[in-house]
């Protein structure tokens, strides 16, 4: 199949998705082309079989444009794109603007090179941005207009029905991925670098966004501090990273709290960690818990969004109510703790990744990619 991709190409669970669904479905044989305004970030070296496509963005200094209209310049690239590589689909990720743009895109093709639209939901293009008065109807067009959509879990499939109620459309759920070589126990980080050896190491990695609870990290990690020697690394950088940092000095943590900034690779850090800790206010799917589980690494987390359909409580992790700092601190000391119990959880954590594999789960798209086109 000849595919193209767009997505946002910075930092972010859903352009992470999208850039390895991309590079799988290449390795499959497809061919693939990533259109978008910057090279992805996990797109960093050559591959067989995909292309990248910048969105000319030189007109956005021109003094009209108060507000550059970057999605016309999006939806026009795809049109392109598409006529010149025949491209049969475009599979956009993030509902706003990518399935409007797509829509546009479709429509100027339609007597040319009709093609199919395919829309990802990721998480708050629906629980949040979506919702915005301003946005609310043009998503819910976008959505009802996409060939097919789906959505990263349950849980994002059923706030898209409840708070869109999209009419003539069938959501598809088809959850997030991760492949088991790249985010494996085997690529650990030497630990030495990160913490003194007698300490636990808990890692957090975000976009430090309100959502993300930065400050239960810290609160979580206090409390863990306070029972054991532990060092925690917070990857990652966005605006709450200021109020992390003087959370951890407030409740005088700040010397084992180690704050590394925004990596590109961050498998050999989770595979280091003892404990992942994720206590978000929402999350439709939890992509950096996901990676974590398969570098063999418990995550503490809230019980919130589609967590609940990757960690099984008590057996691969461990799950309470968001805000919960007390109850995720004390049940990550009991782990923390005990070897047994912790190795344990550790070799569940990495089975339980396994049903998410990009084995199991990238064909899944490519069976619904034929749906989609009737073949
Ligand atoms: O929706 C967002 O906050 C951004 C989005 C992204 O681009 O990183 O994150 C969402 O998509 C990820 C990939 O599917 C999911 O793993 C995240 O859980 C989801 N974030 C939220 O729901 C807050």
């Amino acid at each position: 199949m000849r595919i193209g991709i767009t997505c946002y190409p910075t930092y972010g669970g859903s352009g992470a998705v999208a850039t390895e669904l991309g590079l799988d479905l290449a390795r499959r044989g497809h061919e693939v082309h990533f259109i978008t305004y910057q090279s992805p970030f996990r797109l960093r070296e050559y591959a067989e079989r995909v292309y990248f496509h910048e969105v000319d963005t030189t007109m956005s200094r021109y003094p009209l444009f108060d507000h550059y209209p970057y999605t016309l310049a999006l939806a026009s690239r795809q049109y392109e794109v598409a006529l010149q590589e025949r491209l049969e689909l475009l599979h956009v990720h993030y509902a706003i603007p990518h399935a409007t743009t797509a829509f546009v895109a479709r429509e100027m093709l339609a007597k040319e090179h009709p093609i199919k639209v395919i829309t990802t939901l990721h998480g708050t293009d629906i629980t949040l941005v979506g919702q915005e008065a301003s946005f609310y109807a043009i998503t819910k067009f976008s959505i009802e207009r996409s060939d097919g959509v789906t959505a990263v879990s349950q849980f994002l499939k059923d706030e898209t029905y409840r708070a869109f109620g999209p009419v003539g459309c069938d959501l598809t759920v088809i959850p997030n991925f991760v492949n088991l070589v790249e985010y494996s126990p085997a690529v650990a980080a030497s630990r030495e670098s990160l913490a003194p050896a007698d300490h636990k190491l808990l890692v957090h990695i975000s976009n430090f966004r309100e959502a993300k609870r930065v400050k239960d990290v810290v609160r979580i990690f206090a409390r863990v501090r306070r029972a054991m020697p532990a060092t925690l690394v917070m990857v990652g950088d966005g605006p709450d990273r200021g109020d992390a940092e003087v959370e951890a000095r407030d409740l005088g943590v700040a010397q084992d709290v180690r704050f590394l900034g925004r990596l590109d690779t961050v498998a050999p850090l989770l595979a280091a960690a003892d404990m992942f800790v994720l206590p978000s206010q929402t999350e439709s799917f939890g992509l950096a818990a996901l990676e974590a589980m398969a570098c063999g690494t418990p995550v503490v987390a809230a019980r919130t969004g589609g967590l609940p359909e990757l960690i099984v409580d008590g057996v691969d992790g461990i799950l309470e109510p968001v805000g919960s700092v007390e109850a995720m601190a004390r049940r990550a000391v009991d782990v923390l703790r005990d070897p047994a119990r912790h190795a344990q959880m550790r070799e569940a954590a990495r089975a339980r990744a396994a049903n998410f594999s990009s084995e199991v789960i990238v064909p899944q798209y490519e069976a619904y990619y034929h749906q989609v086109l009737g073949r």
